[in-house]
């Protein structure tokens, strides 16, 4: 048994060259991004084992998902659907360090993940199960399909992670704090921002919502809190780390590779104050490239923070 299996879509992710307003900008560049293969990048950078599932297009965004997630040592089983192609985002920074995601991703390959596209032995196998609130919000096919990996996951003693993902853009007016509250009674460990907490649970500070997630059912709560930090509470018992500062390009995939971090540590056995060091590292690490994971670290690079040498040669 090891390492990490995860299930979602990834898209081709137009990354512009500037800040600027979209349509002035010089370029973009075509990279891939999606919340699961952003920690599974995570994860296979910092050494670990990885596996992807999902679907794209039969055309070449959905061959470049591919080649990037196996360029970054990522196990990528795709599905290829013939029939509509691979989801697309772009990227559009009008003030430095914050960014608008814009998708196009409607009845997308990805979106098209269906429950047959699991296979049982894909899950059973591994330690840790990583599934996010977008999936559910794809298609009624893509929930079942979350639904069907947790059911493999509890069957076979894999723990599921569950990082909430709120993406308001996806659910338009559906109850997605409703399908949050289910799925986080079937986590082991489940992670959500402040805000995201809120919806779930009502508003309180970052230990009150963790102690009303677990209420819930997972073992583990960990509240994402960004450039605040990140509290973790297990058994009752809570550990808080505040974050590194860092000069800040592209914030956008920094969440989940404070889950890749945590996720990676915590498949070691080490317990929830290491894991949230790892978690704040890796995440700062991300801030600092433009891209969803381009930034995320290797294990011998994660010192350079603190390095004081302007040059290594
Ligand atoms: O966490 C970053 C990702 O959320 C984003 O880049 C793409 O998966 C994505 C989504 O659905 O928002």
């Amino acid at each position: 048994r090891g390492g990490l299996v995860t299930i979602g879509e990834t898209m081709g992710l137009f990354r512009p060259s500037g800040i600027g307003p979209g349509e002035l900008v010089d370029s973009y560049h075509l990279t891939t991004g999606g919340a699961e293969s952003n920690v599974a990048i995570g994860i296979a950078r910092l050494g670990g084992t990885a596996r992807w599932i999902g679907r794209v297009g039969r055309d070449a965004v959905g061959r470049k998902v591919l080649r990037d997630l196996r360029a970054e040592s990522v196990e990528a089983r795709v599905i290829v659907d013939l029939d509509v192609g691979t989801g697309l985002m772009t990227k559009e920074q009008r003030v430095p360090g914050r960014s608008a995601v814009h998708y196009a991703r409607a009845d997308s390959a990805g979106s098209r993940l269906s429950p047959g596209d699991i296979a049982p032995s894909d899950i059973a196998g591994a330690s840790v199960l990583h599934v996010t609130g977008i999936t559910p919000a794809l298609s009624a096919s893509a929930s079942a399909a979350v639904d069907a990996a947790m059911d493999v996951a509890h069957a076979s003693g894999v723990a599921v992670s569950f990082d909430v993902n709120h993406r308001d853009s996806l659910w338009r007016g559906r109850d997605a704090a409703s399908v949050y509250r289910r799925l986080a009674a079937r986590a082991t460990v489940l992670f959500a921002g402040e805000d995201e907490a809120s919806l779930i649970v009502g508003t309180g500070d970052p230990r009150t919502l963790a102690l009303r997630l677990a209420d819930l059912g997972p073992r583990t709560v960990i509240i994402k809190r960004g450039a605040a930090g990140a509290v973790a509470l297990e058994d009752g018992e809570c550990s808080v780390r505040a974050a590194l500062a860092v000069p800040v390009i592209d914030t956008v995939g920094a969440g989940d590779a404070f889950v890749a971090g945590y996720l990676t540590e915590m498949m070691t056995g080490a317990d929830p104050r290491a894991c949230l060091e790892l978690a704040v590292r890796t995440g700062a690490f991300a801030c600092l490239a433009p891209g969803d994971w381009e930034g995320y670290p290797r294990r011998d690079e994660l010192g350079l923070l603190e390095s004081s040498e302007p040059v290594t040669r």
